[in-house]
């Protein structure tokens, strides 16, 4: 009877697991209107890690409409995007290792789809960040808020 109990509990502690992990994996698109399809995304501060799904379902290539997803705080993204803008295409239009960018998908083009999984300790729960496309002059259209709630 313990047995039975202990496999029970343990059934129950991983199906409470995947539904967690469900609330922690984010998915937005992108198209070839220079635009994000939501411009909020929330996670449960449970969240240890959370996945953000990125899919381009426009056409063009990612050299003329390319589209990445990254994350930062507000008060650093235009820093950000210009040196982005420096850094080029092959760099996802993100300076190497830039420690401001607290998460970035890489740049795709339509058709295809990229995710980035990252750690939640380095977020303050109830505090807006900024995401934001950082290929060249599409974060004017393409920026939405991040909160850990
Ligand atoms: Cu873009």
């Amino acid at each position: 009877m313990k047995k039975l109990i202990a496999l029970l509990s343990t059934a129950l502690l991983l199906s409470v697991n995947a539904a967690h992990a469900d609330e922690c994996t984010l998915s937005l698109d992108a198209n070839d209107m220079m635009q994000f399809s939501t411009k909020t995304l929330s996670a449960p501060k449970s969240c240890k890690k959370v996945t953000v799904k990125l899919s381009h379902v426009g056409k063009l290539p990612a050299n003329v409409m390319g589209h990445n997803w990254g994350l930062a705080s507000e008060k650093n993204m235009q820093a950000i995007i210009t040196d982005g803008n420096a850094a080029g295409l092959s760099n996802h239009y993100l300076k190497p290792n830039d420690t401001r960018v607290l998460a970035a998908t890489d740049i795709i083009g339509g058709g295809k789809s990229a995710q980035v999984t990252f750690n939640t300790s380095a977020l303050t729960a109830g505090t807006n960040y900024t995401y934001f496309c950082s290929f060249p002059g599409h974060y004017a259209m393409m920026k939405g808020t991040f909160t850990l709630k």
